[in-house]
C-alpha cells in the first residue's frame, strides 16, 4: 500500500514537471489547418459516468492502468453499465450540453470512444493525434495505452503516435471532465456556461519523416521593409535549408538550418494589413519531402503615450465583445459558417476590432476575423477571484497563455494578449499577472500586453485608474458598468476620468441586459429602450476620456450563463447582448453602429 501511495505521489510530481516543463514553450506543430489531416470529427460513443467509476474502483483507487494495459479492453471498466455500444452518442466536434438534454446541466466525466483506419501516403511518415480543445481535463488513450492528460479547456494540444497507429481497427479513447475547480483556470465561478466535451476537432496529422515543426514570420521591429523569420524542425540534428518564398513579393530564399533551426531577415516591401486592407500574402515553407502554406499579414503595432498606432498611424478600436458562442443554436461554436455570422454582424455594426472573450477561441474565428479586416484582443481565462497564491494555478495559467500564443503568433489581425479579466487588487494578484506579462514579452516583442480592470477609485471627483496591474500592461482596459451595477443611465454622461497611467485605455466592457421584443420606457430595466439609454449615456461618457484609444462593449450576442435564471426574462441567458440568441437585434446595436460611423477612424 505504502509503495502504491510513493508510486501514485512520483506519478503525480513527474507530471506535474512536465507540465511544468511545457509551460516554458509549446512543441506543438504550427498551423496544423493547412498542414495534411484525417479528420476525426462525427458521431463518437460515450459513457458518461458522474462517478468516474470508470477511473476509480469502489475502493476509489485509480484503476486506468490495470484496465487499459490490457489492449483488447476498449472500455474503461469491465463493469457491465460501461458499455461504449450501449450508452449514448454524441457529435464531436461539439459541447455536450446541447447536445442531450439531460447532460444541460452535467458537470463531470464523460468517456468518448472512436475507432479508425489509418492507410500511411508514404512510407516513414511521422503521425500526430491532434485536439482543437477539449473542456477541461483530457485523459487520452490510443489502442488501450495512455498517450497523456491536457489540462485547459480552450486550447489546442497533440501526441506523437507516430508507429502506434495499426492499419485498422484503432481505437482512441478520452476522459473528459468539466468539473469546476476553485484552483483552476478558469476557477468554480465565472459568467459564462461550463460547455464539456471535445467541443473542437480531432485530427491525425501527417508529416513526412523530417519536417517543419514551427515558423514565425513578421515584419522586423527595425524596418517597414524587412521581414524576420525563423524555422525549427522536427529534429535538432537536421540541417540543410529551408525554402522560404513568397510570390507576390517576388520572394524565393533559402534559410540555412544548423541544429535544427534557422533564421533570416529579408528585404521586401509588402503592403501593411489593416482592417481597411487586411491583405494576407501566401507564404510557402519547404524542407526536402515537406512544404507547408500560410496566409501572412505584415504589420505594426505600438503605443505612443495613450495612443494606439497601427502602421505608424493612430487607430481607435471600434469593437465588440464576443463569446464562442453559436448563434441561432447556442452552445459552442463548432462551424466557420458560425463564426462568419458573428463577425459579419461585427462588420455591420462598424467595428474594426473584436474581443474574444474570455478565453483563446477557435483558429478558425481568430483566421476569419484576420481576412475579414477585424483586428483581435485574445485572451486567457484568468478571471475573476482564481488562486493567486498558488503555484500550481500559476502553471496552469502560463501553460494556456504559451499555447494561445504559439497557435496564433502569426496572426496580423491578434494585437493584443490579455493576461486577466476583474481580477482584485492584491500582492498576490499583482506578483502573478506580472510574471504573466513578463512570459508575453519573453514570447512574443510585437505585440501589446493588456488586461481588463474593474476597480478604480474616486480622486477629486474622478473615477480614477490606479491599479497597480497597470504599470504591467501596454494598454489599460476598464470594464465599467454605469447604468446596470451602478447608478441610472442618465447618471452616467457626466462621469470624468483619471488616469495614474500615460497608456491607452480602451473601455473593454460597458452594457446592459435588455430582453429583445420586450418594450417600455428607458426607465425600465430588461427593455430595449433602458439598454439603449445606457448605451448613449456611456457613450457620451466616453467621450469624457481624454486617454481613450477604443471600446469592446458587453456584448454582440446573448449568451448561456448558470447565473442568470429570472424566468420570464434570462432563462439562463446573459441578455446584455446586442443581438438576441436568434439572430434578432436590438435597439442598442443601432446605437453603437451609429457611434462608430460618426468616428473617422484616422
Ligand atoms: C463582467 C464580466 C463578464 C460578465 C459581465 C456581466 O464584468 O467581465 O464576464 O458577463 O460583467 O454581464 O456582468
Amino acid at each position: 500500500m505504502k509503495n502504491i501511495k510513493l508510486l501514485v505521489i512520483t506519478i503525480c510530481m513527474v507530471a506535474s514537471i512536465q507540465s511544468i516543463a511545457k509551460a516554458m514553450q509549446s512543441n506543438d506543430l504550427q498551423n496544423v489547418l493547412n498542414r495534411d489531416r484525417i479528420i476525426l470529427d462525427g458521431v463518437w460513443d460515450v459513457i458518461v459516468d458522474p462517478l468516474e467509476n470508470g477511473y476509480y474502483n469502489h475502493r476509489w483507487n485509480p484503476r486506468e492502468d490495470g484496465y487499459f494495459q490490457n489492449d483488447k479492453m476498449e472500455k474503461p471498466s469491465d463493469l457491465i453499465e460501461y458499455d461504449f455500444d450501449s450508452d449514448l452518442q454524441l457529435n464531436v466536434p461539439g459541447d455536450w450540453n446541447t447536445q442531450e438534454e439531460k447532460l444541460y446541466y452535467y458537470e463531470g466525466t464523460i468517456w468518448y470512444k472512436r475507432e479508425f483506419d489509418y492507410k500511411p501516403k508514404t512510407m516513414g511518415e511521422n503521425l500526430f493525434l491532434y485536439f482543437g480543445a477539449v473542456n477541461y481535463d483530457a485523459i487520452v488513450y490510443l489502442n488501450g495505452k495512455k498517450l497523456g492528460q491536457h489540462i485547459g479547456g480552450f486550447t489546442p494540444f497533440q501526441f506523437d503516435v507516430t508507429g502506434k497507429v495499426k492499419s485498422e481497427k484503432n481505437w482512441i479513447v478520452v476522459k473528459v471532465d468539466n468539473k469546476r475547480k476553485r484552483e483552476a483556470i478558469p476557477t468554480i465561478n465565472t459568467d459564462w456556461w461550463n460547455y464539456g466535451g471535445i467541443t473542437r476537432s480531432v485530427y491525425l496529422i501527417q508529416t513526412p519523416k523530417e519536417f517543419i515543426r514551427d515558423y514565425t514570420i513578421k515584419l522586423s521591429k527595425e524596418s517597414d521593409k524587412k521581414i524576420d523569420i525563423k524555422v525549427e524542425l522536427n529534429d535538432a540534428s537536421l540541417t540543410g535549408n529551408v525554402e522560404v518564398n513568397i510570390p507576390e513579393l517576388k520572394i524565393s530564399k533559402k534559410i540555412s538550418v544548423t541544429n535544427g533551426k534557422g533564421s533570416l531577415t529579408l528585404s521586401a516591401k509588402p503592403k501593411l494589413w489593416s482592417p481597411s486592407n487586411p491583405k494576407l500574402y501566401e507564404v510557402t515553407f519547404s524542407y526536402n519531402f515537406d512544404t507547408i502554406k500560410d496566409q501572412i499579414g505584415f504589420r505594426r503595432v505600438e503605443t505612443k503615450g495613450t495612443k494606439i498606432l497601427l502602421n505608424g498611424k493612430e487607430i481607435f478600436l471600434k469593437g465588440i465583445s464576443i463569446h464562442e458562442e453559436s448563434p441561432f443554436k447556442t452552445g459552442r461554436v463548432t462551424t466557420l459558417e458560425e463564426c462568419r455570422t458573428l463577425l459579419n454582424w461585427a462588420l455591420e455594426m462598424g467595428c474594426n476590432f473584436v474581443r474574444l472573450a474570455h478565453y483563446p477561441h477557435n483558429e478558425f474565428m481568430v483566421r476569419e476575423a484576420e481576412k475579414l479586416g477585424l483586428i483581435v484582443w485574445s485572451e486567457i481565462p484568468v478571471y475573476w477571484t482564481v488562486l493567486f497564491d498558488n503555484e500550481g494555478t500559476y502553471q496552469n495559467a502560463e501553460n494556456q497563455l504559451v499555447e494561445m500564443i504559439h497557435r496564433d503568433k502569426n496572426r496580423a489581425n491578434i494585437v493584443m494578449w490579455s493576461i486577466a479579466n476583474e481580477t482584485p487588487e492584491g500582492d498576490a494578484r499583482l506578483q502573478f499577472l506580472k510574471k504573466l506579462s513578463e512570459k508575453v514579452r519573453s514570447l512574443d516583442k510585437t505585440r501589446l500586453v493588456t488586461a481588463a480592470l474593474d476597480t478604480h477609485s474616486k480622486k477629486d471627483g474622478l473615477s480614477f485608474i490606479e491599479d497597480d496591474l497597470g504599470k504591467y500592461v501596454d494598454v489599460i482596459g476598464i470594464n465599467s458598468y454605469c447604468g446596470w451595477y451602478s447608478k441610472a443611465p442618465n447618471e452616467c454622461m457626466d462621469i470624468k476620468w483619471g488616469s495614474d497611467y500615460d497608456k491607452p485605455v480602451i473601455v473593454s466592457e460597458f452594457g446592459a441586459g435588455a430582453l429583445q421584443g420586450l418594450h417600455g420606457t428607458e426607465f425600465e430595466r430588461w427593455t430595449e429602450e433602458y439598454q439603449a439609454a445606457v448605451y448613449r449615456n456611456n457613450i457620451a461618457m466616453l467621450k469624457n476620456m481624454s486617454f481613450l484609444a477604443g471600446t469592446s462593449p458587453w456584448i454582440l450576442m446573448d449568451f448561456r450563463s448558470h447565473r442568470r435564471h429570472l424566468r420570464r426574462i434570462q432563462r439562463d441567458f446573459n441578455r446584455k447582448g446586442l443581438i438576441s440568441e436568434q439572430g434578432v437585434k436590438k435597439q442598442a446595436f443601432f446605437i453603437l453602429q451609429e457611434y462608430y460611423n460618426s468616428i473617422d477612424n484616422k
